[in-house]
Parts: structure tokens; C-alpha cells; sequence
């Protein structure tokens, strides 16, 4: 009976670090995540853009500095400022946005966002498009966006 019980426990013990390590992998994947993203074309069909949410998971700021796409001759980060006359002016953003420790950063209509120009082949509803966003710290992360004209303004809440 006492060999039993210690071929048990010695089965338990491996059991236990197999579980455990396959915990440790599954941890160190995602620190950045990006939730709720979605790309529309412009009324011309030859501009288009991107909103999501950009989640840092880690505990060091990071900074979105670049992105890329197949779909699109040129792809720039864009925010909107206002002009001398009030009127919301798209512009290229040089050093990118922050994505807070801990914490997460909104690409959104009137807001920050992706842009695309020059567009390669026609955005129709519901393709995916793949983008690669260059984080200063995290690297390359790979996304895959849908194209939702339908979708209204504002953030959606997935958490
Ligand atoms: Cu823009």
C-alpha cells in the first residue's frame, strides 16, 4: 500500500509540472492584445481606415510606432487635430501612441487611427486584412481586421 501511494504521488508530481508549464507558455504570448478591430473604406474606395483597441498587458509603456498591410500602398498612423478654423484635419502622427503600462489606447472615428491609402484591391464587407503593427517593445503583432461599414462610432466594451 505504501508503494502504492508513492507511485501515486510521483504520477502526481509529474502531472502537476507538465500542467504547470504548459500555464507558463500560454502566459508569455500576449502582452500587448488587440480587441475590437475593424477597417472601412472611404467613400472614394481608395482610402481606408482602422479602429481598435490596443491592450498592454505588461508592465512597461509601449508605443505603437508603425504599421503595414498588403492591401494598401501606404499605411501611416493618423490622429485628428483641429485647424485655425475649427474645422478636424487628419494628420500623420511622428512617434506613434503610447500604450500605457497596464493599460490601453482607443483608435477610434474622429480619434487616432490607422490609415490606408492608395488601396490595392477593393475593401468589400466582411474581408479580413491582414496588418502588422510594430511596437517599439513588443515587436511585430499580427492582426487580423475585418471590414465593417456598417459599424457605428464609438468604442465597444468586450471586457
Ligand atoms: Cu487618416
Amino acid at each position: 500500500m505504501k508503494k502504492l501511494s508513492l507511485a501515486l504521488s510521483v504520477i502526481f508530481l509529474l502531472f502537476g509540472s507538465l500542467v504547470h508549464a504548459g500555464d507558463d507558455h500560454s502566459h508569455d504570448h500576449a502582452v500587448i492584445a488587440i480587441e475590437d478591430a475593424y477597417l472601412r473604406s472611404g467613400g472614394s474606395g481608395k482610402t481606408g481606415a482602422s479602429f481598435m483597441t490596443i491592450v498592454n498587458h505588461g508592465d512597461t509603456d509601449d508605443r505603437l510606432i508603425d504599421v503595414s498591410t498588403e492591401v494598401a500602398k501606404k499605411a501611416e498612423l493618423h490622429t485628428h487635430i483641429e485647424d485655425a478654423n475649427g474645422m478636424m484635419m487628419m494628420r500623420p502622427v511622428e512617434d506613434g501612441f503610447e500604450i500605457p503600462a497596464g493599460g490601453e489606447h482607443h483608435l477610434m472615428r474622429g480619434g487616432d487611427h490607422v490609415m490606408l491609402m492608395g488601396l490595392t484591391v477593393p475593401l468589400e464587407q466582411g474581408d479580413l486584412v491582414t496588418f502588422v503593427l510594430t511596437f517599439e517593445k513588443a515587436g511585430e503583432v499580427t492582426v487580423v481586421v475585418p471590414v465593417d461599414q456598417n459599424r457605428k462610432p464609438g468604442v465597444a466594451h468586450s471586457h
